[in-house]
């Protein structure tokens, strides 16, 4: 006899509200904040798993996702002062950062001209002398030399204060960027909404609603972006929780979010070192939670080098159904804040077999989802070019 989730469910010890909230997911009903707090407080890693997988599976089957992708970090000298940034070197200790040239930005772009990357993200410190037209220039050097490469490039953070010293309103600011080759934006900045939660771990920079209104005025011109959350530090479930809501809302309003990404907060080398790591448990219910409230996101997306392969591979059965990309050992933001990824790097045929090992079917995506190859169907044995 072959039993659904449910049934499986009221055979367990499931009390009547974790029941009742089970019926509606499956139902395809959306839940409330009330429910969500009833997840994260009272659900087993059982019960959000098997929802969370049964979710995922109805929308996506087997298939996880992955690009092949590098990143450039132009700087990581910063004005401003987040607590939990280990990566940034502030403006006065500008000597101990580093500061490519533009030169040197392309010759890594040139560095991948013969490689199948797909995506460059391209996102750093917000360092005072690379302002909004240095970077719209930048954007269209990039296209001369990988015309077909898409870029996602700097979270709200960098475009908040871009604007700002431009002159320039964030729709304005966008259109130039756009204009000049920009196709996206990724997901960063977003840390916590909670106003006072901000306050205390990132209260120069800026503000939740100018987050929300960037993402809202990038959507409205034809960009897309990513939405992230900044998880396992001084917040409290119900912080988490209203940080997804206003996410849920914005997705109902403009649909331009790509994917949700949790970013697990890592404590190394960072002015919140004395905050422990929540558990590898708390990664997978938070994944899982994700999957359930954000209803409206397509897809929810596993930051392998922040949370290792083993996590990333576990959180496939958790809701997950992303891994992000090879990333080519392009990124030293979670290197620097104590992920056990110190060199982040995987080539196509690893990102391949992790996701394969789970017994999942590995497929190539662009940044907007649209399917490059299924590697299931095309072994990798098939092509010729060279990794990543
Ligand atoms: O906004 C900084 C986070 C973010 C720490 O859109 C930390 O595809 C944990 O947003 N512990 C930037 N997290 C990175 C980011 C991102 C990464 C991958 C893919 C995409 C995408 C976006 O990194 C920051 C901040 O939330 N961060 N320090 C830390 N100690
Ligand atoms: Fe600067 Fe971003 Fe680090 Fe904050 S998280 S200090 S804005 S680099």
């Amino acid at each position: 006899m072959k039993y659904s989730s449910l049934d499986l469910l009221k055979k367990g010890n499931v009390s009547a509200a974790l029941l009742s909230i089970a019926e509606k997911v499956l139902a395809e009903e959306r839940i409330s904040a009330q429910e969500c707090e009833v997840l994260y407080e009272k659900a087993s890693l059982g019960y959000l798993g098997m929802l969370a997988n049964e979710i995922k599976e109805q929308r996506h089957g087997n298939v996880v996702f992955f690009n092949r992708n590098f990143h450039i970090e132009p700087t990581n000298i910063c004005v401003f002062d987040c607590k939990f940034c280990s990566y940034s070197r502030l403006l006065k200790h500008r000597e101990e950062g580093w500061e490519y040239s533009e030169e040197q930005i392309l010759d890594i772009v040139r560095s991948y001209q013969n490689k199948p990357v797909t995506e460059v993200h391209i996102v750093g410190g917000v360092h005072p002398k690379m302002g909004l037209q240095y970077f719209a220039e930048l954007i269209r050097k990039i296209k001369e030399i990988m015309p077909n490469i898409h870029v996602k490039a700097f979270t709200a953070v960098e475009l908040e204060y871009m604007c700002r010293k431009a002159g320039l309103s964030f729709e304005d600011g966008l259109k130039v960027l756009k204009a000049h080759g920009q196709d996206s934006l990724p997901g960063g900045g977003a840390e916590i909404f909670d106003e006072i939660i901000r306050e205390q771990i990132c209260a120069d920079k800026c503000t939740a609603q100018q987050w929300l209104e960037i993402h809202r005025t990038a959507h409205k011109i034809g960009m897309p972006s990513n939405a992230t959350m900044l998880y396992g530090h001084i917040e409290s479930y119900a912080h988490r929780i209203d940080h997804m809501e206003r996410l849920r809302k914005l997705q109902d309003e403009t649909g331009g979010f790509n994917t949700f990404i949790p970013l697990k907060f890592r404590n190394k080398g960072n002015q919140m070192s004395h905050i422990a790591e929540v558990s590898v448990i708390e990664d997978l219910r938070n994944y899982a939670v994700a999957r359930l409230y954000l209803d409206n996101f397509a897809h929810i997306k596993a930051y392998w080098p922040m949370i290792g392969r083993s996590t990333a591979q576990l959180s496939l059965s958790y809701g997950v159904n992303d891994l992000d990309g090879t990333i080519d050992d392009t990124t030293k933001i979670y290197s620097m804040a104590g992920s056990e990824e110190h060199s982040p790097s995987l080539s196509t045929e690893e990102l391949i077999a992790l996701i394969s090992e789970t017994g999942r079917v590995a497929v190539e995506r662009d940044t907007v989802y649209n399917v490059i190859r299924n590697y299931t169907e095309q072994p990798l044995e098939a092509e010729t070019t060279s990794n990543p």
